[in-house]
């Protein structure tokens, strides 16, 4: 398998749906998820609507799991970004805790086609990792 290939197919793996879900985290989130694993934690969403519309507000549901031994997070934030066209969107989420694991980022806007890499910026123990998915939108 050439490097590329590789490559390809790992981004593949990480954005793909993953019906199966089954492990607990992300399990209360209805429909179709995606899931990022992530070294210190998982990171399960959906994006509501799904799939996304470009110029729509919309709203992602996510699961945050700590991957022993890591501890539960203590902030997250999400944000996204068009990595070919190194910009951002022109909205800044805002997130709330639905429980010590769900939560919701609301505010988040595509405003043109193409790939943009959502990321979830997860605090715990003293550092952040950063987690993050493509989606197509076209
Ligand atoms: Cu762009």
């Amino acid at each position: 398998m050439s490097a590329l290939r590789a490559a390809a197919y790992a981004a593949l793996c990480l954005s793909s749906f993953d019906a199966a879900a089954a492990d607990a985290c992300g399990s209360a989130l209805p429909g179709p998820t995606r899931k990022i694993d992530g070294q210190r934690y998982t990171v399960v969403f959906r994006t509501v609507p799904e799939p996304v519309k470009v110029g729509t507000h919309f709203a992602v549901d996510f699961a945050v799991c700590p991957r022993a031994p890591a501890e539960a997070p203590s902030a997250v934030r999400v944000d996204a970004n068009m990595p070919a066209h190194r910009h951002g969107m022109n909205y800044r989420p805002v997130v709330t805790a639905k429980s010590s694991e769900l939560f919701r980022a609301e505010g988040l806007l595509f405003h043109m086609p193409g790939s943009w890499d959502i990321t979830f910026d997860v605090d715990g123990g003293g550092r952040t990792e950063r987690l993050s998915s493509t989606l197509q939108l076209p």
